[in-house]
């Protein structure tokens, strides 16, 4: 949703006097709007701890920190953050070790364009007793890495270490222009323990109107309206949209487009793109789509992975036009799809002007064909969605409780709760309950974009903290559960005051590596003996006394019929400000 640029009314510089480098930090955070700073300290960092207590002691304005017992959801919740509100936060760790333990929410970060300043101590450079912050503990030898940056630098925009304190102002007006231009990502930078405790008689935060980040707007015209004009020729057009939906006006942009020339829509749900009950919503990604192999012309949305060429290969003839921060990803290493038309753009500005520009074309004959197209897909889309439901309701009394059955129950739990968010690491489960769970308005769907696993409470919590008035609803599977360190995870919930209600899809078991090897070997081992080594989740841990450890409300849900009075137990708990874990018990796959 990252659609607010800021361009406020230009303040001007403030100029700190007297200051320690640690408090100029906090302040050069807050003058850019950072809001939370998820925090993991050290014997790095305890000199901007200090500054938050004196700040909030003397009644001055200062960052919430919200402590988070392990590094690995401080980010998931920076990103969960970011990705509701379009604000980038504040992540700080302890050096090199800290860092580390940010892990796979890196690469998540990277893969799915979240704008965050992760920042992290150094282990001091000096040992003369008299410089403030020197060595003076023998884990300051050991911390010291000879590329402390290079932990994350394959995966972050920009890094940095703070050399002089007078500088600290400017490198954080870069570090948030780099990380919030298009396209969007995170940004590292270091902090040696001498330069924060530094005392300066003055140092500068810019007015950060004067460095806004540099975004793409609605791209090239001339190439928009060769779009246009394909898409109002094609005979068999289709959308693919993975993540056009993160700003409004590329949910708007999307409705709008399709419904000017019938155009069928197939979502990957890295966000909610498109209304689900819509008649032009034809399906999801690799494998429930229609039309994807005959389609002759294919616009491509935000779109990372837009067909396995393996699996759904498309028509010879088949145009293909991509409106894309990054139509030729340039960081991933190789990415071989044909496109003929890329547009370097941001949908949801350029979404307005490819229809305008189609509606400029349309003739009568071309309105009369668009209109036969739309009764056609609007049958399909209908049925199709039908069928999904009414296959889903057979299952309302098998036990143990199918996924189609959870699905139709989340849904049912999605009407009586207008105000639901979902954030989905729900791994093979994932494409079952798009079937189900409609996603009907803009902002209701978050994935995390990338393969990191354990992202889901901790970006859950970002989410909450984001976005106070809604019900935000993880749903996860059991391992990705225990990738998210969940004691750790659901006690910053708690501390933090941002209770949100956790399904976890518990199929007792890591699917997604079952599926490629019983694929690959459908008479080997393991399928024969049915030992799968390195797969099974069982003994299957007790979820709901693990969320009751750490004060949040857990239910194991084994009956087909509990899971919707379960959901409203949860729900009830959560409005109240308690989180909630169910732990529902899935058939094995
Ligand atoms: C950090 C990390 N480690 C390992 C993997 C490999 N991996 C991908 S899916 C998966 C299993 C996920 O299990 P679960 O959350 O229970 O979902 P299910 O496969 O059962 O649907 C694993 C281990 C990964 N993606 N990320
Ligand atoms: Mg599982």
């Amino acid at each position: 949703m990252a659609e607010e640029v800021r361009v406020g009314p230009s303040a001007g510089p403030r100029e700190l006097r007297e200051v320690e480098i640690a408090e100029a930090y906090v302040e050069a955070l807050l003058a850019h709007g950072v809001s939370y700073l998820f925090l993991n300290p050290g014997t790095d960092t305890f000199p901007i701890q200090e500054a938050v207590a004196k700040r909030r002691a003397l009644g001055q304005p200062t960052v919430e920190t919200v402590l988070c017992p392990f590094e690995l959801p401080a980010l998931a919740a920076a990103h969960g953050y970011y990705a509701v509100s379009g604000r980038p936060q504040a992540v700080l760790v302890h050096v090199d070790v800290g860092t580390q333990n940010l892990g796979a929410m890196v690469h998540n970060a990277q893969r799915g364009r979240a704008a965050v300043l992760l920042s992290a101590g150094r282990a001091p450079y000096t040992t003369d007793p008299v410089v403030r912050g020197t060595r003076d503990t023998y884990i300051h030898w050991l911390q010291e890495q000879l590329d402390q940056h290079g932990i994350v630098r394959n995966y972050v925009k920009w890094d940095y270490e703070l050399r002089r304190p007078d500088q600290i102002g400017e490198v954080i007006a870069r570090a948030f222009q780099i990380a919030e231009s298009d396209p969007p990502g995170p940004v590292y930078f270091t902090l040696p323990r001498e330069v924060l405790m530094e005392r300066v008689d003055r140092v500068l935060i810019p007015d950060p109107s004067r460095f806004p980040p540099a975004r793409l707007g609605a791209g090239d015209p001339d190439l928009l309206r060769r779009a246009a004009e394909m898409l109002v020729r094609a005979e068999r057009p289709l959308v693919l949209a993975a993540a056009s939906g993160r700003t409004r006006a590329g949910w708007d942009g999307l409705i709008a487009l399709a419904e000017l020339l019938a155009l069928p829509v197939v979502e990957w749900r890295t966000r909610a793109n498109f209304p689900a009950d819509h008649p032009l919503h034809l399906g999801y990604n690799y494998g429930l789509e229609h039309g994807l192999s005959e389609a002759d012309v294919i616009l491509v949305l935000d779109h990372d992975v837009p067909y396995i060429p393996t699996r759904t290969p498309l028509s010879e003839q088949a145009t293909i036009i991509q409106i894309d921060l990054d139509p030729v990803k340039e960081r991933i290493p190789l990415w071989s799809f044909p496109v003929d038309l890329p547009i370097r753009a941001d949908t949801g500005a350029a979404l307005p002007l490819l229809a305008a520009a189609a509606r400029d074309l349309l003739t009568e004959s071309d309105r009369r064909r668009i209109a036969e197209r739309r009764d056609r897909l609007a049958a399909l889309s209908n049925a199709q969605r039908l069928a999904w439901r009414q296959q889903a309701a057979t299952y309302a009394s098998t036990r143990p409780i199918a996924l189609q059955w959870l699905g139709y129950c989340l849904e049912e739990f999605r009407r009586e709760n207008p105000d639901i968010l979902f954030i989905d690491e729900a791994i093979t489960s994932q494409v079952p309950l798009f079937c189900q769970v409609r996603t009907t308005s803009f902002g209701s769907w978050f994935q995390s974009g990338g393969s990191g696993l354990g992202w889901g409470i901790g970006a859950a919590i970002g989410a909450k903290l984001a976005a106070p008035e809604r019900l935000v609803v993880g749903l996860i599977g059991d391992g990705s559960f225990l990738f998210g360190v969940p004691e750790a995870s659901l006690w910053i919930a708690q501390r933090a005051q941002a209770p949100v209600l956790l399904v976890v899809l518990n199929n007792a078991c890591y699917n997604a590596t079952k599926l490629p090897l019983t694929a690959a070997y459908p008479e080997g081992y393991s399928v024969r003996t049915g030992q799968f080594v390195g797969i099974d989740l069982t003994p299957t841990p007790r979820f709901d006394l693990l969320a009751q450890a750490v004060d949040a409300y857990g239910e194991r849900v084994e009956e087909p019929d509990q899971i919707l009075p379960a959901l409203r137990r949860a729900a009830a708990r959560v409005r109240e400000g308690q989180s909630a874990v169910l732990d529902v018990i899935l058939a094995r796959p």
